[in-house]
Order: C-alpha cells, then sequence, then structure tokens
C-alpha cells in the first residue's frame, strides 16, 4: 500500500544533533498568521491558554500554602499545545496524557471545579480526590488519565483505539501526548509498533521540551530527530513550532484528519519548553538560565497577543476582558474546592481488592 503523505504544515526543526539557539530561533520565528483564522477563533484560543496558566499559576500558589500537597507538574509554556491540538477532537474521541496533564483535561471539558477539588484531594475531584494532580480522570469527556508512568499512556492509548476498531466505533480517534522522554522506554517502541502493524487510529502528540527532568534529550539518545525513530515503524510523522498555537492547530488538524479517514497511526512532534521547574521540588540545576529566558521571550501567550494586536484583531480590552474571566474562573474553582469534602475515612477500603 502506498504510503500516507507526511504533515508538512510548518515541518521545521533540527536533525540528529543538538538544539542549538540558532535552531530554536528559527522554530519560534515560523509564521503566525492570525488573519487567515479569524477573530473569534484566534480569541478561543487566547482563552484557553490563558485559563490554563491563571490555573497552573494559581495551583502553585496553593502549592506553597500547603493547600495542594504531593506532585505537581506544571504546564506553564507549553500551553499552544493542548490548545492548538484540543479543538480539532470530536467528543467521540478518546484522550490520554501524562502527569503534566492539567491544561488538557482542562480543554478536554473537564469542569475547573473538579480539577481544582482533585488537586486538593477532594471527593468532589474528577477522581474522587483519590488521584491527585496526576491522575486526572473523566469518563465523560472520554480524558483517560493522567499518568505518573512515563509512557504509560501509550499502551492505553494502543488498547483503547484497538477496542474501537473491534466494536466497532467507526470514525473515533485516540489522541496520546506524552514527553519525549518517553521515547527511552520499550513501551514507546510496542505501542510504535502495535498501532502501525494493526492499523489503529491513534495520533501520537510528541511533547519535546528537550528535557526529562534533568536529562537534555542530546545527553540521552543518539538520534535527537524523533521523527526518524518512527521510520522503523512505517508510520507517517510531522514536526511543528509547539510554541505557536496556530501552527500547532494546522498541523493536528492535518494530522487528525489522515487517521480519521485512513484509521491508520500519525506521529507528531512538537517542539516546546517548559518555562518552570520539571515539578516543585527541582533545582534546575541542568541548565541555564538565560536558555529559559530566551525561551521564554517566545512564550506562547504573549507572543500570539502580540501579533493578534499587531493584526488588529484584538485590543487590550479584549485581552483584559479574557485574563479577567480567566481568573474569576480560578477564584470560583479555589472556592469550590475549599469548601469540598474529605472522604470518610470508613470509604478509604472502598474499591481496593486483594487477590
Ligand atoms: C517508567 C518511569 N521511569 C521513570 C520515572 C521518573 N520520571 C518522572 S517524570 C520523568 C521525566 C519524563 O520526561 P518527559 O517524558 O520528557 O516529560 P516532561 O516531564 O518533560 O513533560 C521521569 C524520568 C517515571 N515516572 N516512570
Ligand atoms: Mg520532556
Amino acid at each position: 500500500m502506498k504510503p500516507a503523505p507526511q504533515a508538512t504544515a510548518g515541518a521545521i526543526g533540527p536533525a540528529g544533533r543538538a538544539l542549538t539557539a540558532a535552531d530554536a530561533e528559527a522554530l519560534l520565528r515560523y509564521a503566525i498568521q492570525p488573519a487567515t483564522h479569524g477573530r473569534e477563533f484566534c480569541l478561543a484560543r487566547l482563552r484557553d491558554m490563558l485559563r490554563i496558566r491563571r490555573m497552573e499559576e494559581r495551583c502553585a500558589q496553593l502549592y506553597g500554602e500547603g493547600r495542594i500537597r504531593g506532585f505537581l507538574h506544571l504546564y506553564i509554556g507549553e500551553e499552544a499545545v493542548a490548545a492548538g491540538v484540543m479543538p480539532n477532537l470530536a467528543p467521540e474521541d478518546n484522550v490520554l496524557a501524562t502527569y503534566r496533564e492539567h491544561g488538557h483535561a482542562l480543554l478536554r471539558g473537564v469542569p475547573m471545579n473538579s480539577i481544582m477539588a482533585e488537586m486538593y484531594g477532594k471527593q468532589e475531584g474528577c477522581s474522587r480526590g483519590r488521584g491527585g494532580s496526576m491522575h486526572l480522570f473523566d469518563r465523560g469527556t472520554r480524558f483517560y488519565g493522567g499518568n505518573a508512568i512515563v509512557g504509560g499512556g501509550l499502551p492505553l492509548a494502543v488498547g483503547l483505539a484497538l477496542a474501537d476498531t473491534m466494536l466497532p466505533r467507526p470514525g473515533a480517534v485516540t489522541v496520546c501526548f506524552f514527553g519525549e522522554g518517553a521515547v527511552a522506554e520499550g513501551a514507546f517502541h510496542e505501542s510504535m509498533n502495535l498501532a502501525s502493524l494493526w492499523r489503529l487510529p491513534v495520533l501520537f502528540v510528541c511533547e519535546n521540551n528537550l528535557y526529562a527532568m534533568g536529562t537534555a534529550l542530546s545527553r540521552s539518545e543518539a538520534q535527537i530527530d524523533l521523527t526518524k525513530k518512527l521510520a522503523g515503524y512505517d508510520m507517517p510523522t510531522g514536526h511543528v513550532n509547539g510554541m505557536n498555537v496556530l501552527a500547532v492547530h494546522d498541523a493536528a488538524r492535518q494530522a487528525i484528519e489522515q487517521v480519521r479517514a485512513q484509521r491508520r497511526p500519525f506521529f507528531l512532534e512538537l517542539h516546546t519548553y517548559r518555562f518552570r521547574a520539571h515539578s516543585m521540588y527541582d533545582p534546575e540545576l541542568y541548565r541555564d538560565k538565560a536558555e529559559v529566558e530566551r525561551w521564554k521571550t517566545h512564550g506562547p501567550i504573549h507572543s500570539f497577543t502580540d501579533k493578534l494586536k499587531a493584526a488588529g484583531l484584538m485590543s487590550e480590552a479584549d485581552f483584559q476582558r479574557l485574563d479577567g474571566e480567566a481568573m474569576a474562573e480560578v477564584d470560583a474553582a479555589v472556592a469550590f474546592a475549599e469548601a469540598g469534602t474529605w472522604e470518610a475515612v470508613a470509604d478509604l477500603a472502598r474499591d481496593v481488592t486483594a487477590a
């Protein structure tokens, strides 16, 4: 059978060597063309990113105050990835992500109230307070986690897509977000092989933020052009600037249309960067402050805001309105979580089974 065409929308990125500062600049210069997408669409994407950003900034604050405990991995800096991919999905599609999944859950439609209550460990949370930050889960929106295991979502995505193929649920697509650190896992290679061999409708979205905890990709992988790894699995690939919400959207739309129509997987690599530490316990000794600052100058929210204003599609008043709405939603979610209830001690063994 003739191989599927490769995604070409903004296909740029490093090839087989460490990402240099010049590469990063080239990635980030990829043109944003808001006018072709229209004012309402662009404002909706900005709103999506602001909702994630304001929610997570408050989570960081609440963590410092001891209101949220356990692990907390922030997506700040990477919002354009979830905000670009998610609008392309239909209600019947499945979504999986990692422990850095607050933004994915939110944009998939999990209410901010139930996300915040889950962060607190309250039983009004989407996982009844038993999952916490890393295990957001919501059957209603087909958001199948949240997974603390690196690469853990990949075999689950293959299983969901296999079920959709066998039931069948024609037309349904599974989208699995994961970090570039997962490519070092055996489960990654097993999942890519089976998804391609069995022609399963999965979009694999690799969020390449260049680091897996403190390990730079170029220190752990012989081949850092990740799309090349997929040649071994005969899987079509694309890669695009993950700091540009419109570039992400267009590449994801093309990829999802292809997965939906051809019923075979696609690997989409998005070049992005996290602005915060890996988790709340990370002294960040593995990267220069200057590198972080350089990426911050291309932050997905303010660079998009600047472009929208320059294109005459948005005023400062529009921005303030969107931002104010996001902050009000966060205030309400925190109040909801604070007023939530702890699970009764008598219930603790519920759903626990022993063979
Ligand atoms: C199987 C497994 N090995 C190791 C860990 C410890 N660990 C947690 S996060 C992480 C780094 C993963 O990096 P990446 O996949 O790039 O995602 P990012 O955190 O950058 O979003 C590691 C090694 C784990 N959770 N699971
Ligand atoms: Mg990473």
